[in-house]
C-alpha cells in the first residue's frame, strides 16, 4: 500500500487511448512512458496533495525525477541526459503532469530552460561542469527571463551586465521564477552595454545574489516560485554562454519547454477525465449513476474528444520535432490549444464531482488551479494566439 496522503484517495488512474495511439508508439516510447507512469503513481500521487496544501516543494522526488529521465530526456547521454527522442520527452512530461503541473514545471525548467541552453549555447567546459549534475538532480537550476515590468515583452528587459575586465558586474531583478528559492544555478538573461541579450550562469553563493520566495499562490503550490535579485553580482567571464545571443536565444529554449507543456497538459486533462468518469459511474442521484444522465455524458464525450484531438496534434508535433521541422508557431498552437483544453476539462470535471470536487480528496481542483499558471507562463494564451495570427498573416500585432 503506497497511499500515505492524509487527504487524497489512492491513485486509480487508467489512461484513455480512444484512437489506439499506442500503435503509433515504439516499444521504447511505451517503456519510457510506463516507467514514468509507475513512478508517478508510487512517488507523486501519494504525497502531492499534502505538499500542495502546505505550499511546499517535495524535495524527496528530485532523485527519482532524474532516474525516470525527467531531467534532460533528450540531452545526449555523454552529458548525463537520457538521449531520448522528442516523443519520449513528451510522454514523460505527460505522465509527470498527470501527477502535478508543479512537478512537471520543475522538470521542464531543469530540462528545457537550464540544460538546453547550456547544451546548445554553452561551451564544452560548461556542458561538462553542469549537465551531468543537473541530469541527476544533484544541481537544480532555474531560468530568469521575466522581469517585474517585462513579462510578455521580455525584449524590453532592464537587467544588465558590464564588462569589468576580469569579470562581469550584473544588476537587476527577475520575477516569477520557478525553482528560484532553492536553485543551485540560474540561467539569467541580461543585456550587455550595447543592449544585446546574453545568457549568464549565476551560482548560488555569489555575493549580491538573492532568491526571495513568492508566497500566497493559489496555483502551482507544490512548485517553489521566487525572485532573482542581482545587486552588483560579480559573474566570472567563463559563465557567459558564448554560442548564441539576442532574444532568439531565450525564445529558442521556450520552444522546447512549450512543446513539453503541450504534452504535459494532456496528462492533467487525462487525470481529470479519468477521475470524473469513474465518479460518474459510482455516484448515484435520483436512483441512477450520474453518468447515466445526458448532461454528464455530454461533458465526458466532449472531454474524450478534445483529449484525443490534442493527443493527435501533439504526437504529430513530436514527429515534426524529431525530423527538425517543427516551427515556433506550430509549437505555440499546441501549447495554447492543449492547455486551454485541459483547463476546460478540469473545470467541467470539477463540476461533475459536485461538492466533492472542491476537496483535496480528488486531484481535479489542484489540476484546475495549477493550469491557471500553465495557461499564463511560457507565453500567455493571448500571446500564443497572436503568434498564430502573425504566422498566418505576416503582421505582428504585439506592438
Ligand atoms: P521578435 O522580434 O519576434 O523576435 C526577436 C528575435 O528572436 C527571434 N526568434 C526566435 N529565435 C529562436 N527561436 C524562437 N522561437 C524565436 N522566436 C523569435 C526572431 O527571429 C528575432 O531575431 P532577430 O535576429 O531578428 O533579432 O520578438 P518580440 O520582441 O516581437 O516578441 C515576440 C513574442 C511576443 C512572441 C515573444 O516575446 C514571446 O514569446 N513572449 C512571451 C514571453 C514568454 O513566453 N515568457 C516565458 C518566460 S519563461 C517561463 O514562463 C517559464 S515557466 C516554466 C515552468 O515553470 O514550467
Ligand atoms: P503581462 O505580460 O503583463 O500580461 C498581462 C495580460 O496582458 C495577459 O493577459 C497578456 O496576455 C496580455 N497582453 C500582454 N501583451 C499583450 C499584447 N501585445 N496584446 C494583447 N494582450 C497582451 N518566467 C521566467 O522567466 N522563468 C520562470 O521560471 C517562470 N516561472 C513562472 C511560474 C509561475 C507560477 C508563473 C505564474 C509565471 C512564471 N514565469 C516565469 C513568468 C511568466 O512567463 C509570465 O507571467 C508570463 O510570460 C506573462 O507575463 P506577465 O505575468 O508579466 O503578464
Amino acid at each position: 500500500m503506497t497511499f500515505k496522503s492524509k487527504t487524497m484517495r489512492p491513485d486509480l488512474f487508467q489512461s484513455p487511448d480512444y484512437y489506439l495511439l499506442d500503435e503509433l508508439l515504439s516499444d521504447e516510447h511505451k517503456m519510457v512512458r510506463d516507467a514514468a507512469r509507475a513512478w508517478v503513481k508510487k512517488e507523486v500521487s501519494p504525497i502531492i496533495e499534502d505538499f500542495a496544501q502546505r505550499a511546499e516543494f517535495p524535495h524527496q522526488i528530485v532523485k527519482g525525477l532524474g532516474e525516470i529521465g525527467g531531467f534532460g530526456p533528450y540531452i545526449p547521454v555523454e552529458y548525463g541526459g537520457a538521449g531520448l527522442d522528442q516523443i519520449s520527452y513528451g510522454l514523460i512530461m505527460q505522465e509527470i503532469e498527470r501527477g502535478d503541473s508543479g512537478v512537471r514545471s520543475t522538470s521542464s525548467v531543469q530540462s528545457s530552460l537550464v540544460m538546453y541552453p547550456i547544451w546548445k549555447y554553452g561551451n564544452e567546459e560548461q556542458r561538462m561542469k553542469y549537465l551531468p549534475k543537473l541530469a541527476t538532480g544533484e544541481f537544480i537550476g532555474c531560468f530568469g527571463l521575466t522581469e517585474p515590468d517585462y513579462g510578455s515583452n521580455p525584449g524590453g528587459m532592464v537587467t544588465n551586465f558590464k564588462d569589468m575586465g576580469d569579470h562581469y558586474l550584473l544588476n537587476g531583478a527577475k520575477m516569477w521564477i520557478s525553482n528560484a528559492p532553492f536553485a543551485d544555478i540560474a540561467v539569467v538573461w541580461a543585456k550587455n552595454e550595447e543592449g544585446r541579450i546574453h545568457g549568464l550562469i549565476v551560482e548560488r553563493g555569489m555575493e549580491g545574489f538573492s532568491t526571495p520566495e513568492t508566497h500566497n499562490k493559489w496555483s502551482l503550490r507544490a512548485s517553489a516560485t521566487g525572485e532573482l535579485i542581482f545587486d552588483n553580482v560579480k559573474v566570472p567571464k567563463e559563465n557567459l554562454l558564448p554560442n548564441k545571443s539576442g532574444l532568439g536565444a531565450p525564445l529558442g529554449c521556450l520552444d522546447s519547454a512549450r512543446y513539453g507543456i503541450a504534452w504535459g497538459a494532456i496528462g492533467a486533462a487525462m487525470d481529470c477525465y479519468d477521475t470524473a468518469l469513474r465518479y460518474s459511474k459510482e455516484r448515484i442521484q435520483f436512483d441512477k449513476p450520474i453518468g447515466a444522465t445526458q448532461l454528464q455524458q455530454k461533458k465526458l464525450a466532449e472531454m474524450i474528444t478534445e483529449i484525443t484531438k490534442a493527443q493527435l496534434l501533439t504526437w504529430r508535433l513530436g514527429v515534426l520535432r524529431n525530423d527538425g521541422k517543427a516551427t515556433t508557431a506550430q509549437i505555440s498552437m499546441a501549447k495554447r490549444n492543449n492547455v486551454d483544453m485541459a483547463l476546460t476539462i478540469a473545470r467541467d470535471a470539477r463540476q461533475m464531482l459536485g461538492g466533492m470536487g472542491i476537496t483535496g480528496e480528488y486531484s481535479i481542483m489542484r489540476h484546475m488551479m495549477n493550469l491557471e499558471s500553465v495557461v499564463t507562463y511560457e507565453g500567455t494564451h493571448d500571446i500564443h494566439l497572436l503568434i498564430t495570427g502573425m504566422d498566418v498573416t505576416g503582421f505582428p500585432a504585439f506592438k
